[in-house]
């Protein structure tokens, strides 16, 4: 019974000392745990004489009692100041002003690329994508575009090998298209185009939009209706609009459409070099050579298709002259949007 007792004691001894959550337990273990100093009295109950039996057996539980009571109030104390220690270090001044964070914006050429897929997409057109590294077939051969033609020109053109190139214009997307359905057709090709070229109207990469409708007896006049009504909803329903006769290999008969200059409202200024009409777009009836080599048969459609370039648009929309400010990411001038 004396063990018993001094065990009580050495207990006690070590429970006044001990300083956190990790000593409480490994002293928990060592006197009521599996292999502890009072289990092991326990178990050591069966060679202890009859007489002596009870007592000792009843003295070693209350004593196990006592240590788990004791173990389990510390461990509530040590929880207590150790939350309360939480408290104190992780306080919250919700005083404090807040940090600034600055929110993204749509750059103002996807806005405007947005704004002119919207207006023709209200028209019934359909959105069609293609690579940009593209066969020379699709960007030149398919579109009429002779071998010795200038807009075939390594000047001109970034060549990834003979017969590969990155497309300098979104047509080939859709002579694709035409490879693939059968008409009617109307759809819009928008995307990027790559172009040697570089100066304050011209970067290596710009975006255009090109649009494409064909069917039993398409005519000049729809391409005009639809043109015009594009342009009023995009500069206003009161812009002048005018078709100039022009030349591209892959239309006949082919124009530039013109707006009256917004600058000097036709008067004629520096931007308009004094004609009172800035150019816009391109435009024709496609030339039944480019539907021949489609698989389109020319005797039986006819269509129209138009093309514009996006950074052109934009800058003519928000009276930009130099069409670098917009791969500067300078967010003095992208904030104006
Ligand atoms: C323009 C001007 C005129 C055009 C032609 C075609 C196709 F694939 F149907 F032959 N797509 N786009 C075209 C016609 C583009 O951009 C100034």
């Amino acid at each position: 019974m004396d063990d018993l007792h001094s065990l009580r004691k050495a207990f006690l001894d070590e429970i006044a000392v001990v300083t956190g959550l990790d000593g409480l337990q490994q002293i928990k273990s060592r006197y009521t745990g599996k292999k502890g100093l009072l289990t092991e009295k326990l178990k050591a109950l069966s060679s202890i004489s009859h007489e002596e039996r009870r007592d000792y057996g009843k003295l070693v539980n209350e004593i196990k009692d006592f240590i788990e009571h004791t173990v389990k109030e510390k461990e509530l104390a040590f929880k207590k100041i150790e939350k309360e220690n939480r408290l104190q270090t992780e306080k919250i001044d919700i005083t404090l002003t807040g940090k600034q964070f600055c929110f993204g914006a749509k750059h103002p050429i996807s806005q405007v690329l947005s704004e002119i897929k919207d207006i023709f997409v209200s028209m019934g057109f359909g959105i069609e994508e293609g690579p940009e590294v593209e066969l020379d077939y699709y960007n030149f051969e398919a579109l009429n575009l002779p071998k010795d033609h200038p807009a075939r020109d390594m000047q001109d053109t970034f060549y990834v090998s003979d017969d590969v190139v990155l497309r300098t214009h979104t047509s080939p997307v859709q002579v694709r298209v035409m490879e693939r359905k059968k008409p009617p057709l109307k759809i819009i090709a928008p995307g990027k185009v790559y172009r040697c070229d570089s100066d304050v109207s011209h970067t290596a990469m710009f975006h255009q939009v090109e649009g494409l409708m064909v069917d039993t007896d398409i005519s000049f006049s729809h391409l005009k209706g639809l043109l015009e009504l594009f342009i009023h909803s995009f500069f206003g329903k009161d812009t002048p609009v005018r078709f100039r006769p022009s030349y591209f290999p892959f239309t006949e008969p082919s124009a530039e459409v013109d707006i009256g200059c917004i600058f000097c409202l036709g008067k004629g200024c520096r931007v308009c070099k004094t004609t009172g009409w800035l150019e816009v777009m391109g435009c024709g009836m496609v030339n039944p050579r480019v539907f021949e080599m489609s698989g389109y048969r020319p005797d039986e459609y006819t269509g129209f298709a138009f093309g514009m370039g996006v950074e052109r648009m934009t800058m003519l929309r928000y009276s930009i002259d130099d069409i670098r400010l917009f791969y500067e990411n300078d967010l003095r001038f992208l904030k104006q949007f």
